[in-house]
């Protein structure tokens, strides 16, 4: 098994796996030099360039994980919605029974994501696990409703309030959609599958509780592989997000881990939780947030140290490859 299942599996290590949200992206020369000459919706579809995209981060700097390179909103252009991106996603926004009577996956579109998969099973080393990945109902539909990234996603935090059977049935129509993605993901060679709730943290404890968390538990139920949750923002709701039921929780950079930990109660992993604005700090205050990191954690079985959040693209790579080290280092 590899040190990240072996995490997952709640198994004593060394040492903690580590890998980095949004690894793979413009904070590397060399993903800025890739992409003034192919478009990132061109690099997503190539999968010799998302495969060479998803290794960069890798030899680089030796990960634990490989996150295939696409986008969370890839995926929709498959059931018809047309978008760009500058740099995030921009499109016409949908109204919630638009969203609701959107067309099944049609996994043909996204066979170039199950390919890189297959591709990036191959290139990694045997110790390095691949991370396949989706967006979970509540923040696609914050994009959909919204026509792209906001501030305050209130599109999203009305319809979530008026709730309703166009509201189940749109949230419905995305989750059998990503389950299915995941799915078809797994097949092609992802070992781990993370679910990205980025936005889910804009809504009261209420709603996280009654519409988005069990949105995201109908993604992951039944998949054949570990399962991640990612949902940045909800430490006014952790004691809730395990119903989520994944394998692991992605733990934001506000709440000290530990006491994350606590509030997830055991019997789960944990990711994270640096804030990824530390990594543009220096070498000397990395080491010393790592060691308080890996000192509240305490070689508790299940930790597999990540950011809080994406890295920033303005992050100096030498940073990153100070983290690295400072978790090597670690080694019990
Ligand atoms: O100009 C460019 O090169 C595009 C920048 C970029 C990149 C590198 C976007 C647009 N997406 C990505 C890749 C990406 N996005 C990955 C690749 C794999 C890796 O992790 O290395 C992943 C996992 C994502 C996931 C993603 N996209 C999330 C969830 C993660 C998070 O940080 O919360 C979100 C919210 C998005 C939307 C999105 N796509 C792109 C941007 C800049 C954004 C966020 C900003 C916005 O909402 O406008």
């Amino acid at each position: 098994m590899t040190r990240l299942l072996e995490a997952l599996a709640l198994r004593p290590l060394d040492r903690p796996p580590l890998w980095v949200m949004r690894q793979a992206g413009r904070y590397l020369p060399e993903y800025r030099e890739l992409r003034r000459r192919h478009g990132f919706q061109e690099s997503i579809r190539d999968p010799r360039i998302a495969t060479e995209i998803t290794m960069q981060p890798i030899r680089r700097f030796g990960f634990d994980g490989a996150i295939v390179f696409a986008d969370i909103m890839t995926p929709l252009e498959a059931m018809g919605v047309d978008m760009t991106f500058d740099p995030g996603p921009k499109l016409a926004p949908l109204t919630l029974a638009e969203v609701a009577d959107l067309p099944d996956l049609d996994l043909d579109r996204v066979s170039s994501v199950a390919e890189t998969l297959r591709l990036v099973r191959k290139e990694v080393p045997a110790e390095v696990t691949v991370i396949g990945f989706a967006g979970a109902p509540t923040t696609r539909l914050a994009y959909l409703l919204g026509g792209g990234g906001s501030k305050d996603y209130l599109p999203l935090r009305r319809a979530m309030h008026t709730g309703g059977g166009e509201l189940e049935a749109a949230l419905g129509t995305l989750a059998r959609a990503m389950h299915a993605y995941l799915a078809m993901q797994i097949d092609a060679g992802a070992q781990v599958v993370q679910l990205f709730d980025s936005w889910a943290g804009v809504l009261p404890r209420e709603l996280l509780e009654t519409r988005a968390f069990p949105a995201a538990a109908s993604v992951l139920g039944g998949l054949d592989a570990p399962t991640i949750y990612f949902a940045p923002g909800v430490g006014h709701a952790l004691g809730a997000v395990r119903s989520v039921g994944a394998d692991a929780y992605g733990v934001d950079w506000r709440v000290p881990i530990d006491e994350a930990w606590e509030a997830l109660r055991s019997g789960v992993a944990v990711h994270g939780n640096l804030d990824p604005a530390l990594l543009l700090t220096d070498p000397t205050r990395i080491r010393a947030a790592v060691a308080d990191l890996l000192a509240r954690t305490d070689g508790r079985p299940g930790h597999i140290v990540n950011l809080g959040h994406g890295i920033d693209r303005r992050t100096p790579p030498e940073n990153v490859a100070a983290l690295v080290a400072a978790v090597r280092d670690g080694e019990r």
